[in-house]
């Protein structure tokens, strides 16, 4: 008998479909530019990053969110600064989504002692609570857990805060996310389930991993609604999670979002080239027709609300924003070997 994998995700999961422009008619404009904005400064900084590694300046293992960037920004313009995301090892998008600093992006990445973990993590252990990033670790599923403790401290607290984690496909072969899911299903917590499928976890495609594509069984497993989508159409993944979002400050419980995309770089470092095999190849090469960035500014231009020239405009913008970041964090100080212990051990002194 031959196991054969189930296409839950159908057209989802098929790079040559959803290529159009985005359905941007019930938008604002504001919304989108700010939206647009964000997925370019995430898209350049990642690209800065890559051009860091492959110089062999940024030495921490870099995992880029290239072609995933319209999951976290359609997820955190759902939500405030008072709610309590968690990331994963590919989290650059979300801490800038979240309002992060690109200059302590920056310096973080290159080891500095102005980055957001003070130079001490890198690149997968980003911090930055003041914007309701509540930190990114190596470890997979390792946050979901956390992220079901602060979604239990926004309930008790009743202030109608809520807790988003963000997982990949791979992440959600871990035990721990479904006893996450469980919990949160039987308390009501208000927790936004966000899993990047990106199809991929390492080097391995999930048709070989799994008998199914969809992640999303697992929420109906666990009688938590949910939504399967185009992770490449922020206009959708914003909708979806707003709605999500504002039911669950009132008591709904935990949703679940599967947000289908794919990362145009390998796994980990800089490289297109580096994941197996050709087939990789040629779907990165149909992927990126697929791209967010692209097919939002489309939209945005055919619906009138982007000239051509504010578009390279605002990209210019970004462009110096990020250069300028990298400089600086160039230029940024290393820590300096006393400090090394004070950010791991809480009342840990130098004297
Ligand atoms: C507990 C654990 N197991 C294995 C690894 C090695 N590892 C790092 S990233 C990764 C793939 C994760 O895939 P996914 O969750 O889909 O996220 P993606 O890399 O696709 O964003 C693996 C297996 C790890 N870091 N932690
Ligand atoms: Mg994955």
């Amino acid at each position: 008998m031959t196991a054969s994998v189930s296409n839950a995700l159908g057209t989802l999961s098929d790079a040559s479909s959803y290529t159009g422009p985005l359905d941007i008619a019930d938008s604002s404009p504001a919304l989108l530019h700010s939206q647009l904005r964000m997925m370019l400064l995430i898209r350049y900084c990642e690209e800065a990053i890559g051009t860091l590694v492959e110089q062999r300046l940024a030495l921490c293992p870099c995992h880029l969110g290239i072609g995933q960037e319209a999951i976290a920004v359609g997820v955190a313009a759902a939500l405030t600064s008072d709610d309590r995301v968690f990331g994963t090892h590919r989290s650059h998008t979300q801490f800038l989504a979240m309002g992060g600093s690109v200059r302590e992006l920056m310096a973080e990445v290159l080891g500095k002692a102005d980055g957001c973990s003070k130079g001490m993590g890198g690149s997968m252990h980003l911090y930055d609570p003041a914007h309701g990033f509540h930190g990114s670790v190596p470890i997979v599923g390792a946050t979901v857990p956390l992220a079901v403790g602060a979604a239990l401290a926004a309930q008790k607290d009743k202030r109608g805060a809520c807790a988003a984690a963000f997982f990949g496909d791979g992440a959600a072969e871990e035990g721990v996310v479904h006893e996450c899911l469980n919990l949160c299903a039987v308390y009501k917590l208000p927790l936004l389930f966000v899993c990047e499928n990106n199809l991929f976890s390492s080097h391995l495609h999930i048709d070989l991993r799994q008998p199914s594509n969809s992640i999303a069984r697992y929420a109906d497993a666990h009688c938590v609604p949910n939504a399967v989508i185009d992770g490449n159409d922020v206009v959708n993944v914003n909708r979806v999670a707003s709605e999500a979002v504002a039911a669950m400050r009132q008591g709904s419980g935990p949703f679940f979002l599967e947000a289908v995309t794919y990362r145009w770089r390998g796994h980990v470092g800089h490289r297109e080239d580096t994941d197996v095999g050709v087939q990789r190849k040629d779907d990165l090469v149909k992927w990126k027709d697929r791209d967010p960035v692209g097919r939002l500014a489309a939209a945005m231009k055919s619906g009138g609300w982007l000239a051509d020239e504010d578009y390279e405009t605002m990209k210019s913008g970004v462009r110096t924003e990020v250069s300028d970041a990298v400089e600086y964090a160039m230029q940024a100080p290393y820590p300096a070997a006393e400090q090394l212990l004070g950010p791991v051990y809480s009342g840990w002194s130098a004297a």
